[in-house]
């Protein structure tokens, strides 16, 4: 297993619109593994594939107290939103030391391929559908700073700059 390199916003790459998977085989299990070790060492709730700078459809998560419920989202779809909204505070490991509150639908229900290429569904709400619904955002090549206001993303992107040249 390998850690991967975290693309830091406003890397452009972090805006492409990543492509669905269409063999899971030991190439896309190889990338979970190590996405999920790079997850785990961020450390992390979630990484999208995106963000490592890949371009494929491939999601890690783990919700859990414990850290030992990976989550693998292959190909994922949203095939059911619900209508109630909420407002949650949200990071991004690709925008480090920022937090703030996005609205999102409360609870989801994701279709996708686990590791093993089978499909399955999975209804989500509280951290999960907020985590959920942030990657696939990824996928979309959109980074959550994206719904603040002007302002706020102006302020971002600024701090951003100044970190990676004191680095
Ligand atoms: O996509 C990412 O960059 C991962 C992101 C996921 C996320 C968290 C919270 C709300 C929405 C999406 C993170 O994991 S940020 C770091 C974080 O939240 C965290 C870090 C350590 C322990 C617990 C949480
Ligand atoms: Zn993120």
């Amino acid at each position: 297993m390998a850690l991967l390199n975290i693309l830091n916003y406003p890397d452009k790459r972090l805006h492409k619109v990543a492509k669905p998977v269409t063999e899971v085989n030991d190439r896309i299990r190889r990338l979970v593994a190590d996405m999920a070790e790079t997850m785990y060492a961020a450390p992390g709730v979630g990484l999208a594939a995106t963000q490592v700078d890949v371009h494929e459809r491939v999601i890690v998560i783990d919700v859990s107290e414990t850290h030992d419920e990976l989550l693998v989202l292959i190909n994922p779809e949203i095939v059911w939103s619900s209508d109630e909204r909420k407002l949650s505070e949200e990071g991004c490991l690709s925008v480090p030391g920022i937090y703030d509150n996005v609205e999102r639908a409360e609870k989801v229900r994701v279709r996708a391929l686990n590791e093993k290429g089978e499909t399955f569904e999975l209804d989500c709400e509280g951290l999960l559908a907020v985590c959920v619904q942030h990657e696939m955002d990824h996928l979309m090549g959109r980074v959550f700073v994206e719904y603040l206001s002007p302002l706020k993303q102006t302020r971002i992107k600024s701090k951003m700059k100044k970190l990676a040249h004191a680095m």
